[in-house]
């Protein structure tokens, strides 16, 4: 179904023939755009952004790009194309139609996942919300700011599911939703990584590459729900979410490849005397946002995981295509855990490492991108290798969580870790040194920031200078 720009939401669910709904999403929406105003991109307002805009949410319905103030952005409800025939492809409940409304006894299990996601795309926005001050180029505010719009529409997504499906309690959620903050010490966004700073752009792009990744992951183990309108926002959200690992993963690259011409024609590790980022510091902020966004995985060993898959609420990853019977009564995972001074592997009921096996699923990918920033110092002739930390690394949550692990998975005393930690994770010494490059916003179009190489290519194919932000 096409998306209809003509009314005040845009959408493509009918609002238009439930008066109900669309009246109480007509009342969110103003309290969604004040949120913006005070707490999304800061000092923009004014800005025309070179942004995207859904047509409709078939492969081709990325077509529409042009420049608009974001306040103006049409955020709307998008939801992937119903399919009569789905059914649920796993659980106690397998094999039956797909539900179209939510069963009265998952009604609080659904909330939960749906508010726990829905939450973390708003405090993305609040994370990243100073960032455009010290952009190092126009392509890269452009990027950051289309990151930060289709975050908001991500919370648009979760609030329509709340309004329509959710009654009373789901409006509550939604008023809630504006309400907590990243960081707020009374009130703070639900999990661990959404509360943390995003204070440069170093710490922007490991976001983008390694905790838009977790998004990407959890969408779509929500994506195979029985819970079909929650299956069919997923699945949309998931084509948005591919842009934003594209911007972690090209503009950490792009830090790379300069880091690594400057040792080239300076013959010199010292990147700091050349206003470069060196790759020791890359590699610790490297380990900082990928443990940080491993703990959102939740516990290897979790009773709620094989509940929500008992139950049909969440699946795993590309579940329709895993052979084996998708109710997984009997069957046995291995996970990881620290017994006795050492790291073991331990069999478990596959049912409650559910989340450590969407876990894996995520490292696999992980390593993906790593691997092509490992050829992009290859390619330079720099022996320096960039590693993923052992997962048991700096973790807050689960079996790893009151361990002290080395990158390389050995378990440590409390004293040998203080004596290393900060050759493993950014000291304030490297983030003062970040911070100090993040220097005025490159406003020049064409141009970059010294510490960053330009883009392979520009977006939707524009030339190099072309002027992705204009400044009103
Ligand atoms: N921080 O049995 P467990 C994205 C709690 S990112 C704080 O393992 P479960 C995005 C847990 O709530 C994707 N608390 O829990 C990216 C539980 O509490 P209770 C976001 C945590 O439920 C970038 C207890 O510990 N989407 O979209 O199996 C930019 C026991 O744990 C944390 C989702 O997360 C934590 N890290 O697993 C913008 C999907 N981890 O019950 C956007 C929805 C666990 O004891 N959420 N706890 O009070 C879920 O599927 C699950 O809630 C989790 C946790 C996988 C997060
Ligand atoms: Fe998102
Ligand atoms: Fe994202």
């Amino acid at each position: 179904m096409s998306i209809d720009y003509t009314q005040l939401i845009p959408n493509n669910v009918d609002l238009a023939s439930d008066r109900r709904l669309q009246r109480a999403l007509e009342n969110w929406q103003p309290r969604f755009l004040d949120w913006w105003k005070g707490m999304g991109p800061d000092g923009t307002l004014n800005f025309d952004v070179y942004l995207r805009t859904a047509v409709s949410t078939d492969a081709n319905g990325w077509a529409h790009f042009g420049h608009v103030k974001m306040p103006e952005y049409r955020w709307g409800i998008f939801l992937a194309d119903r399919d009569p025939e789905r059914t649920i492809a796993f659980g106690d409940h397998k094999g039956k139609p797909a539900w179209q409304e939510v069963p009265g006894e998952l009604r609080s299990t659904l909330r939960r996942l749906i508010v726990t996601q829905g939450d973390t795309e708003p405090a993305s926005v609040e994370q990243q919300r100073l960032l455009g001050g010290t952009a190092p180029s126009l392509y890269d505010l452009r990027n950051l700011f289309q990151v930060n719009v289709e975050e908001g529409r991500h919370l648009w997504a979760m609030v329509y599911l709340l309004h329509a499906y959710f009654g009373r309690d789901g409006r509550e959620e939604a008023e809630a939703m504006l309400e907590r903050h990243s960081g707020d010490p009374d009130k703070p966004r639900i999990l661990g990584a959404f509360n943390e700073k995003t204070p440069d752009w170093l710490s922007f792009f490991m976001f983008t590459f390694f905790t838009d990744r977790d998004g990407k992951y959890q969408l779509a183990s929500l994506a195979e729900s029985g819970f079909d309108p929650l299956s069919r926002t997923c699945r949309f959200m998931l084509t948005e979410e591919a842009h934003h690992m594209f911007v972690g993963e090209s503009g950490v690259g792009r830090i790379v490849q300069r880091t690594a011409e400057l040792m080239r024609e300076h013959r010199t590790d010292d990147l700091r005397a050349l206003g470069a980022i060196d790759l020791p510091t890359i590699q610790r902020y490297l380990n900082f946002h990928f443990s940080v966004s491993l703990d959102l995985f939740g516990q290897e060993a979790s009773t709620n995981a094989a509940n929500y898959y008992t139950q049909g609420v969440k699946g795993r990853f590309l579940e329709t295509r895993i052979d084996d019977d998708h109710v997984l009564a009997g069957a046995a995972y291995e996970i990881e855990v620290a017994e006795e001074g050492r790291i073991v592997r331990k069999a478990v009921p596959a049912l409650h490492a559910l989340n450590e096996r969407l876990r894996t699923d995520y490292v696999e990918d992980c390593a993906k991108g790593v691997l092509r920033w490992n050829k992009i110092l290859e390619r330079a002739g720099v022996a320096f290798e960039l590693k993923l930390p052992h997962r048991g690394f700096n973790r807050r949550i689960g079996a790893f969580a009151d361990r002290r692990i080395s990158p390389d998975g050995k378990l440590l005393s409390e004293a040998d870790w203080q004596a290393r930690v900060a050759g493993w994770l950014p000291t304030d010494e490297d983030r003062a040194y970040i911070t100090s490059l993040m220097g005025p916003a490159v406003v020049q179009p064409g141009k970059y920031a010294h510490w960053i190489a330009p883009p392979a290519r520009g977006i939707n194919n524009q030339a190099a200078d072309f002027e992705y932000v204009r400044f009103n």
